[in-house]
């Protein structure tokens, strides 16, 4: 860890399963019976919108029953105290990063707490429920949508996540199975432009090869180590 200077990390349902929210690739990781790939699509969402809506509703009033775990106020205290560049990026939908504290952060698979328009292209914070078609507090159309990157389609701030992934000199990644891309590829940027890749997981993801080092354990007793031990 001498030298470092960039940090880019990445994080998966993994750092917050302690919180209690499902993963989506372990035991409990079926909804309702419903694979995230079934219902994570435009066409699950033009075919059957109240399931998609139910899905989303569900996970977002789920939020108000969990807190962050000692792995997110890591990441904050690492934010907070890091002197060099940080760049948290999360494939969560939920506000668990936030709410610990973490500022330097993008979700690049969208939020729960948020809402798109699919007619004005507009994005509004969004606590409520979606499946009785509320109206765009922008158009007034009632055709919001959860603001969710689903399959097959683009994830947000690629462009910056591409910059800061050349840029870094540690990729870490916390609580991800590597099964999706991009993001499982993004090891493999760190690592062609000469970064150090460390992987923190319960169990070694898909990717585990490409990386310099890996911990095998729950994140919140790894991240908190970690993090003393790049702050010390
Ligand atoms: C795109 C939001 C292109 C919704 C999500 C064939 C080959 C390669 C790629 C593809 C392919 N066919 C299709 C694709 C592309 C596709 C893809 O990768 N498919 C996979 C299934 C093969 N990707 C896409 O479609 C992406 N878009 O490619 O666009 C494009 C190009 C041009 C123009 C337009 C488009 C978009 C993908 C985004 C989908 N949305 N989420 C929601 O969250 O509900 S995906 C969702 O699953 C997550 O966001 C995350 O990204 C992904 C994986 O989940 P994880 O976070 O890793 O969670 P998982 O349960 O899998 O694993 C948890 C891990 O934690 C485990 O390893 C476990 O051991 C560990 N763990 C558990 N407990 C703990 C722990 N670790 C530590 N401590 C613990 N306590």
């Amino acid at each position: 860890m001498r030298g470092i200077d960039r940090i880019v990390v990445l994080t998966g349902a993994g750092i917050s399963a302690e919180s209690g929210l499902a993963t989506f690739r372990g035991p409990d990781g079926l909804w309702e019976g419903h694979r995230v790939e079934d219902v994570c699509t435009p066409e699950a969402l033009a075919r059957d919108p109240a399931l998609v809506h139910a899905f989303y509703d569900a996970r977002r009033a789920k939020l108000g029953e969990v807190e962050p775990n000692a792995a997110h106020h890591a990441l904050a205290r690492l934010d907070a105290e890091w002197p060099g560049e940080l760049l948290i990026v999360t494939q969560n939908v939920d506000d668990l990063h936030e709410r610990a504290g973490a500022r330097r952060l993008l979700h690049m698979h969208g939020e729960l707490k948020s809402a798109l328009c699919a007619a004005c292209g507009a994005r509004h914070p969004w606590e409520t429920p979606m499946g009785n078609h509320p109206p765009c507090p922008g158009c007034g159309q009632s055709r919001l949508r959860p603001d969710i990157v689903f399959f097959g389609e683009m994830p947000y701030e690629m462009e910056r996540i591409d910059v800061a992934l050349e840029r870094c000199d540690l990729f870490v990644s916390i609580g991800t199975s590597g099964a999706v891309y991009p993001a499982a590829g993004f090891v493999r940027t760190a690592r062609h432009y000469g970064a150090w890749a460390l992987e923190m997981n319960l169990e070694p993801s898909a990717g585990s090869v490409y990386f310099s080092e890996s911990r095998m354990g729950p994140a919140s007793e790894l991240v908190p180590a970690w993090v003393e031990e790049i702050l010390s």
